[in-house]
């Protein structure tokens, strides 16, 4: 069975796709109730929380924090690596979170922190250019700490350079940091991939994360995604990393995690007992 977890973040939130908001603590303690292995924990900024407070929590209840969400640094304070006047305040803050994930022994994602470069032919390549330079510091920041990155594609309608898996391979290409890997969304592959299955076994090498949502973000099971093909190739791939239910809190985060998880759950049996050929 995969590892699942789901996603928190310590502060009151209204937008973020995130399960449980505002209380650390109860998401860990939910996520151990539901048979979770992990809390993806999502932070503004790196100081909403702090390491031994983390440790304790993830003591207490047996479980992981596979990766630190930053998406919020660049939604609710637009700090993002495509946009140059704020470019370097984008990293500083992410480095914060990359000292905690150190600390921690988690990840870090890059995701709408990437940001969009704008319709203007003339200065997306130089934006592209210089936003990818952002990225390859991170990540040698992050190296240095020991820390991986996961970089993931975004819907059209939320990053305007790194949307498909493909894209994101590319970026691997380019800057070739060791520590980079990649975090691929089902919400995000359901808008940009043509061909799903055919877009995560392309990533599957370099697949370090995975976040699942239905098609109207909310829980796997309450949207009209096709998860059975997707946890079928992972399950025969071999994967090893976290699946993470990044969705709406809806009808509630209880119901919502309790859906999700029993998603997985009869999928991933059907997709074993084909495997045997039973
Ligand atoms: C936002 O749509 C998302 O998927 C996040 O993981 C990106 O930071
Ligand atoms: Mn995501």
């Amino acid at each position: 069975m995969f590892p699942l977890a789901l996603t928190a973040t310590p502060a009151e939130v209204r937008c973020a796709p995130i399960l449980v908001r505002g209380d650390l603590a109860g998401a860990f303690r939910l996520a151990a109730e539901c048979g979770c292995r992990g809390v993806e924990i999502h932070l503004r900024e790196a100081s909403q929380v702090d390491a031994p407070t983390v440790r304790r929590l993830m003591s207490d209840y047996g479980l992981a924090v596979p990766t630190l969400g930053t998406g919020m640094a660049a939604t609710l304070d637009g700090l993002t690596f495509a946009d140059p006047v704020v470019r370097r305040l984008a990293v500083d803050r992410l480095r914060g979170h990359v000292r905690l994930a150190s600390e921690i022994g988690s990840a870090v994602t890059v995701g709408s922190v990437s940001g969009r470069l704008g319709p203007d032919a003339a200065t997306r390549r130089e934006r592209r250019a210089a936003a990818l330079d952002a990225l390859a510091e991170l990540c040698r920041y992050a190296e240095s700490h020991g820390v991986t990155i996961l970089l993931e594609p975004l819907n059209r309608y939320e990053c305007d350079y790194l949307n498909t898996i493909a894209d994101v391979l590319a970026v691997a290409e380019e800057i070739r940091a060791p520590n980079l890997r990649l975090l691929a969304d089902t919400f995000h592959m359901n808008i940009e991939e043509a061909d799903m299955p055919a877009a995560l076994a392309a990533a599957l090498p370099q697949l370090g994360h995975v976040h699942l949502a239905d098609s109207n973000r909310q829980a796997p099971g309450r949207g009209h995604l096709d998860f059975a093909p997707l946890l079928d190739l992972l399950a025969r791939s071999g994967y090893q990393g976290f699946l993470s239910f990044e969705v709406f809190p809806i009808p509630d985060p209880v119901a919502a995690l309790r859906q999700g998880v029993k998603t997985v759950h009869d999928l991933s049996s059907g997709a074993r007992v084909d495997k045997e050929g039973v």
